[in-house]
C-alpha cells in the first residue's frame, strides 16, 4: 500500500506512535510518506520505503500568522497525486484530519485516497472545550473515512463531547518490547541514588494536565517515610513553576530536572516506580514504556490509564488529586520487595501480551485494506 502519515514530529507519545507505525509499515513492505513540519524524532535509520516530505511555511506581510494548515493541505494534495497515495493517516483531528479533508477535496476525483484519523486525546479532551475550535475538530472527525482512538475511554469521550454516533474503533497504542525491557542501569542509579535510595520517575511535556505539582507533593510524603529521589524528565509550560515549588518545599537535594532526553529507555531501567498523576490522559504511552521495562506505575485513574495499568496488578491507581493514596501505594510497594517483584513481572507480561507492536500494526493494516477494498467494491 502507499500510505501518507501526518503527525506532530516533536517529542511526545502521538509522534512516537505515528513514527513507529510508519517504520513498521515500511518494514512490512509498504511505501510510507511522512508529511510533516520536521523530521520525526524517532525515525532512526534510513529505510528505502520511507519518504519524508517537510512542509515549508510561507510568510506574507498581510498574513498575521503563517497559513500552516492550508500549506499542509496543499502539500498533502501534492503528495497524494504525485505518489498515488491510497491512505492518508492523520494523527490528531486538529489540524491533521482537517488539512487531510481539504487535501482530499483539492485532488481530482480519480485519486480515491482514504483518510484515517487517529485521536490521541487533547484535541478532544481539551481543545474541543473551546467554542472557537469545537466545530472544526468535529468536522475533521466526521469527514474522515475511518476514525480510531487510542483507548475505549477516548472513544466514549469523543462520542459524548461531539454527540456523534459514527464508528470509532479502539486501536491501543503499542510498544517495542525489545527496546523497552528490564535491564540494570547501574551507572544512572550510581549518579542519582548512590546510597541505594529508591528512584521515582516522571516523563512528560510539563503541561498542566500532568499535575506535576501533585507529584511533587506526593513525593514529599513518600520521602518522609522512605529514602527516595525523584527524576523529572521533559520540558514544558509548567517547568519553572515546578522548579520554584521544589525549592519552596526544600526538595532541591532530592529532585532532579533532566530536561528533554532522546533516549529514555535507560531512565526507565534505573527507576523503581513510574508516576503519572494526570488530570487527563487518553492512554499514557509513558506508563506502557515503564511497564515494558518492568517498572510498576503509580498514577491516577484519569481517562485511559486504567485500560493500560491494571489496578493492583501492574501498578496502583487513585482518583485524580488523591496524593495521599498515591503516596501510600508507593511506600507499600517500596517497602515490600515480594509484592514489588510480582508487580514488576506482571507489568512486563502485560506489556508483552497486550500491547505488542506487531499486533497493533496489523490492526491498522487491516483497517487500511478494508477501506481500500470497500472503495473498489
Ligand atoms: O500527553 C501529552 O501531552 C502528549 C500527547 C501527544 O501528543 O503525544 O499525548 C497524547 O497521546 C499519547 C499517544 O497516543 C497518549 O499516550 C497520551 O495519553 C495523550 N495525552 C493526553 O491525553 C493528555
Amino acid at each position: 500500500m502507499r500510505i501518507g502519515i501526518s503527525c506532530y514530529p516533536t517529542i511526545g507519545g502521538s509522534g512516537a506512535v505515528a513514527t513507529e507505525l510508519g517504520k513498521a509499515l515500511a518494514r512490512r513492505g509498504h511505501q510510507v510518506h511522512f508529511i510533516v513540519t520536521d523530521i520525526p524524532f524517532r525515525l532512526g535509520q534510513f529505510d528505502p520505503n520511507i519518504y519524508i516530505h517537510e512542509m515549508d511555511t510561507m510568510t506574507y506581510p498581510v498574513l498575521r500568522t503563517p497559513p500552516h494548515d492550508f500549506t499542509l493541505a496543499a502539500l498533502m494534495a501534492d503528495i497524494i497525486e504525485r505518489y498515488q497515495l491510497q491512505i492518508l493517516h492523520a494523527h490528531y483531528a486538529l489540524p491533521f484530519a482537517v488539512s487531510a479533508f481539504l487535501a482530499k477535496n483539492m485532488v481530482s476525483k480519480d485519486h480515491d485516497v482514504k483518510v484515517v484519523t487517529t485521536l490521541h486525546g487533547t484535541d478532544v479532551t481539551v481543545l474541543a472545550q473551546d467554542k472557537s475550535l469545537y466545530e472544526v475538530i468535529k468536522l475533521g472527525i466526521e469527514k474522515s473515512d475511518a476514525v480510531t482512538a487510542v483507548s475505549n475511554s477516548l472513544v466514549q469521550q469523543t462520542k459524548d463531547v461531539f454527540s456523534i454516533s459514527r464508528d470509532i474503533d479502539t486501536i491501543y497504542n503499542f510498544i517495542d518490547t525489545d527496546l523497552f525491557q528490564p535491564r540494570t542501569a547501574s551507572h544512572i542509579r550510581n549518579s542519582f541514588a548512590p546510597n541505594d535510595e529508591k528512584l521515582l520517575l516522571h516523563v512528560s511535556n510539563f503541561r498542566q494536565v500532568k499535575r506535576i505539582d501533585d507529584l511533587v507533593r506526593m513525593f514529599k510524603l513518600v520521602r518522609n517515610r522512605v529514602e527516595a529521589r525523584l527524576l523529572l524528565v521533559g520540558e514544558g509550560p509548567e517547568l519553572n513553576a515546578i522548579r520554584d515549588m521544589v525549592q519552596s518545599e526544600s526538595l532541591e537535594r532530592d529532585v532532579f530536572f533532566l530536561g528533554n532526553q532522546d533516549d529514555v529507555a535507560p531512565l526507565f531501567n534505573a527507576a523503581d516506580l513510574f508516576c503519572l498523576p494526570s488530570q487527563k490522559e487518553s492512554f499514557g504511552l509513558v506508563a506502557l514504556e515503564a511497564m515494558a521495562s518492568g517498572v510498576p506505575v503509580i498514577g491516577s485513574t484519569a481517562g485511559g490509564i486504567p485500560e493500560v495499568v491494571q489496578q493492583g496488578k501492574s501498578g496502583f491507581l487513585a482518583p485524580v488529586g488523591d496524593i495521599r493514596a498515591m503516596a501510600d501505594y508507593a511506600v507499600r510497594l517500596l517497602q515490600n520487595p515480594a509484592e514489588y517483584q510480582r508487580m514488576s513481572a506482571a507489568a512486563r507480561s502485560r506489556a508483552v501480551e497486550e500491547f505488542q507492536m506487531e499486533s497493533k500494526v496489523k490492526e491498522y493494516e487491516s483497517l487500511y485494506r478494508r477501506l481500500i477494498e470497500h472503495s473498489h467494491s
